[in-house]
């Protein structure tokens, strides 16, 4: 793995929501910042992800370990309370949560049911903004960064994403409204949308690896892409290279979003 300056995170807090296992993109940033120097938290969902994630975060040294169901209010004021408690202050915040029902990422869009919708919506996108409420008192005066994962779904019909796909454009419009509320305290919000990747959020999705296959064909470089590409994109982000990029959709695909015919 390469970095930036290797000093560049020494000092830093970062928070980092999504990882299921070590193909998680959010276990790719957080190897990035960990390079860097930053020290890491974890939250993880229920038992089983626990026994996955904490191993791994351990491996990092992280500082705190948490449970979080993004959806439940109490638990996300808990997760902040023992943050601040912890650490007083945040720099970054990685969040790298998605959720929609089973049935409502095949098939017909149009049978998406309401509870389906609010599920989705929830879950991927609502967590965004209730994570950024929470995190911006302990960034103001931090030149701090959030970074949340995309797909290219929410901008052009991608074959049974669906739902996801209305979710990710509201994440998408979410990052410019909270870039604009939090730009003020120097809190930069951008997205990162991926090309696809062999994740526990693909696993189990039809013909994912013909459509690998594909993407790898019709994109410009003709290479798919690796976490390690995310986390060195979430990296710049977070480091002052990336200190005027506020607000953005930055695409890690191999070019495949250019492409029309
Ligand atoms: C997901 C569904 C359909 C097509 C898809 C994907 N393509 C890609 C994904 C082409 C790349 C993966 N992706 C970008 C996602 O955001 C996945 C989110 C997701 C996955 C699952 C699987 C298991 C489940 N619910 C899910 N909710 C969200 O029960």
């Amino acid at each position: 793995m390469s970095n930036l300056n290797p000093k560049w995170f020494e000092g830093k807090k970062a928070l980092v929501l999504g990882v299921a296992n070590e193909r998680s993109l959010a276990w790719s940033i957080a190897q990035h910042l960990h390079q860097g120097g930053a020290q890491l938290a974890f939250t993880f969902l229920g038992d089983s992800l626990e026994r996955r994630v904490r191993p791994l975060a351990e491996s990092l040294q992280a500082d705190l370990i948490l449970p979080c169901n993004v959806t439940d209010d109490a638990q996300l004021d808990t997760l902040f309370s023992q943050i601040k408690d912890k650490w007083g202050s945040l720099d970054y915040l990685i969040h790298s949560v998605a959720f929609a029902n089973k049935e409502d990422l095949e098939g017909r869009f149009v049978t998406t049911s309401r509870e389906g919708f609010r599920m989705a919506l929830d879950v991927s996108a609502y967590s965004l903004i209730a994570t950024a409420q929470r995190a911006e008192p302990l960034m103001e005066g931090h030149e701090a960064s959030i970074i949340t994962l995309t797909y290219y779904g929410a901008k052009k019909v991608v074959p049974n994403y669906n739902i996801m796909g209305v979710a990710k454009a509201a994440l998408e419009a979410s990052v410019r409204y909270l870039a604009y509320d939090l730009g003020p305290k120097k809190i930069r919000v951008n997205a990162i949308s991926a090309g696809p990747v062999k994740t526990l959020a693909a696993a189990g999705i039809r013909n994912f690896k013909t459509m690998l296959a594909s993407s790898q064909e019709k994109n410009p470089l003709h290479e798919n892409i690796s976490g390690d590409d995310v986390g060195a994109l979430a990296a710049f982000l977070c480091s002052p290279l990336g200190k005027h990029i506020t607000g953005s959709t930055l695409y890690v695909d191999s070019g495949a979003h250019i492409m029309g015919g």
